[in-house]
Order: C-alpha cells, then sequence, then structure tokens
C-alpha cells in the first residue's frame, strides 16, 4: 500500500494524460464529440449501437429473446463500436449517448426517431413496447424493476470498482482492491439469498432484471470475468450458479451474447448482426479476412 499511502492530492486536479492504466488512452474529464461522424443505419426498425461487453450483451440477449417470442418487430441491426478506437466520441455516436458510452439504440419504427441510451433504460424500453419480460401484476413488476435498478446501481462497484483495480490498474494497490473485493462479495451474497427463495430475480418469472443481471455476475460466478473467480471463492455462491447455468442455456442468451462480440473464439463472434442467419453465416470464423472488424 506504500505507493497509494504517499499520494498527496493537489489542490486543483489537473488532467494528466500519461496517467496509464488499460484506458487511459480513451478516458477524459470532458464529454461531446472529439469528430465528426455518422452513424450506419440498416433496414431494420431497431437500430443498435454496441459492443459485447456485459452492459452490450444485456440489450442483445433481450432483442434475440423479444424473436424468440415471436415479436417480429424487434428486428435489429447492430453495428459495432470500437471503444477501444473512440468511436464513441463520433458526432453522430454522441447525438444518439450524449454519455458516449455503449450501448446505444436507435428506434426508427415511428414517424420520428426516438433514441434510447444507458442498458437499464433501453431494456426497460423495449420490455414496455413489446410488452414481453416485464410483469404486469404489481408486486412481480415492482421486484423486477427494483432489481433492474439494484443492478444498474451495483454493477459499476463490479466493474469500475473491482474489476478496474484488480485486473486493469498499472499497479495492484490492496485499499481499493480490498474495499471492492469486499462489496462485490456483499453483492453476490445478496443475489445468492435472493435466488434460494426464487427461481429468477423478479420470481417465478424469467424478467429484463435477469437479463441485465446475467452477464454481470453470471460471468464472475464462471470464473470468466477478470479472471477473479479464485480469488472471490465464487464456487460458495450455489444459487447464483444454478440460475447462471440455467439461464446461460436458453438459445436467445448463446445467440445474444455473440453479438458485437470481439472475443473469445471466432466461432462465437459475430461482429454486426444484420440478419437471423448471419449466427450462420457471419461468424468471424466465416468471414473473409478483409470482412473481420
Ligand atoms: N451505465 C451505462 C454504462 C455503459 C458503459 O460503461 N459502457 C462502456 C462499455 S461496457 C463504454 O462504452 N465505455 C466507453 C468509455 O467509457 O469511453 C449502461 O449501463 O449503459
Amino acid at each position: 500500500m506504500a505507493d497509494d499511502a504517499a499520494y498527496t492530492p493537489p489542490k486543483v486536479w489537473e488532467w494528466n494524460k500519461e496517467n496509464g492504466g488499460r484506458f487511459a488512452n480513451i478516458n477524459r474529464p470532458i464529454a461531446g464529440p472529439t469528430h465528426e461522424k455518422s452513424l450506419p443505419v440498416g433496414r431494420h426498425p431497431l437500430q443498435l449501437y454496441s459492443l459485447g461487453t456485459p452492459n452490450g450483451v444485456k440489450v442483445t440477449v433481450m432483442l434475440e429473446e423479444l424473436l424468440a417470442a415471436g415479436h417480429e418487430g424487434a428486428e435489429y441491426d447492430a453495428w459495432l463500436i470500437n471503444i477501444g478506437a473512440g468511436d464513441q466520441f463520433g458526432s453522430g455516436f454522441v447525438a444518439v449517448n450524449p454519455n458516449s458510452k455503449i450501448p446505444a439504440l436507435m428506434d426508427r419504427s415511428g414517424p420520428k426517431p426516438i433514441r434510447v441510451f444507458e442498458s437499464g433504460a433501453i431494456l426497460l424500453y423495449l420490455a414496455e413496447k413489446f410488452g414481453a419480460f416485464l410483469p404486469t401484476e404489481p408486486a412481480a413488476r415492482a421486484e423486477c424493476l427494483s432489481w433492474l435498478m439494484w443492478l444498474m446501481g451495483a454493477a459499476p462497484f463490479l466493474g469500475g470498482g473491482f474489476g478496474h483495480f484488480y485486473a486493469y490498474a498499472p499497479t495492484k494497490m490492496e485499499y481499493p482492491i480490498d474495499r471492492y473485493a469486499m462489496e462485490v462479495k456483499r453483492q453476490l451474497d445478496v443475489l445468492d439469498r435472493r435466488l434460494a427463495e426464487a427461481r429468477f430475480l423478479a420470481g417465478e418469472e424469467y424478467t429484463i432484471a435477469d437479463m441485465a443481471t446475467w452477464p454481470w455476475y453470471g460471468a464472475l460466478v464462471k470464473g470468466v470475468l477478470y479472471g477473479a473467480g479464485e480469488f472471490l471463492s465464487v464456487q460458495d455462491y450455489k444459487n447464483v450458479l444454478r440460475w447462471t447455468d440455467e439461464i446461460g442455456a436458453r438459445p436467445a442468451v448463446k445467440r445474444g451474447r455473440m453479438v458485437n462480440r470481439t472475443f473469445g473464439e471466432p466461432a462465437s463472434q459475430l461482429h454486426e448482426r444484420h440478419e437471423a442467419s448471419d449466427f450462420e453465416t457471419r461468424t468471424a470464423d466465416k468471414l473473409a479476412p478483409a470482412e473481420k472488424a
């Protein structure tokens, strides 16, 4: 803990562009676009601009679930936003999401396009638009929205807190790793206790609360997030593991997690999704070299 204990903050913080860390090249203390770039528009009613990170997967799982449930109006084009290259700071993307983060959605099905940003807001928007995966009975609906908001508040402690300091910070520092490991284990215990009493987060029904939570905490208990499975003793969270496996077995979830994915097995990566048949014909293992993102 010597390094961070020795740091005395200056009177006024200044932007040190050379401060290192995995995302130093895209982190900025100011909002707004850095360059002019319009977004592509495909032929479907819904245009998604995203990347296959946990926040992106929430939405592609929802869209695939809607299509699997027969909602044809949920047909979508999923365009790849390369956040490492700064695509989120292009003028077209910032017009859809002033917060410059994936995922962002344009609904072009009506007379005027509607923009939606923040993954939780996108899930809720789609659930209301199609009347699906959001219970209508007041108690179950309240439970679903409570867990959805819980996830939106909790996940930044997992990603921006624990994941950042455990996996991405340029040096390993005991204080933040300890603080966020404690919080993430507490969150896992919150989920484990809930899933001991209910099949899904909102009760017996699979909802947008599960779709939001699975890409983060499901990946964590499977040991695939930040390589932190052993460190956090994830095998202890038996109910979260049972729920993770049940959701992971759903065909729509298997498809949703492939969309805009740029890592892992080439056969698991569908960089852009424009047609349902793309899952069979356009995964990274099948694309010609020139077509790969
Ligand atoms: N609260 C936002 C978080 C979105 C978010 O953090 N997206 C990350 C990728 S997972 C991103 O776009 N980062 C780019 C950047 O920070 O410049 C949501 O849930 O939509």
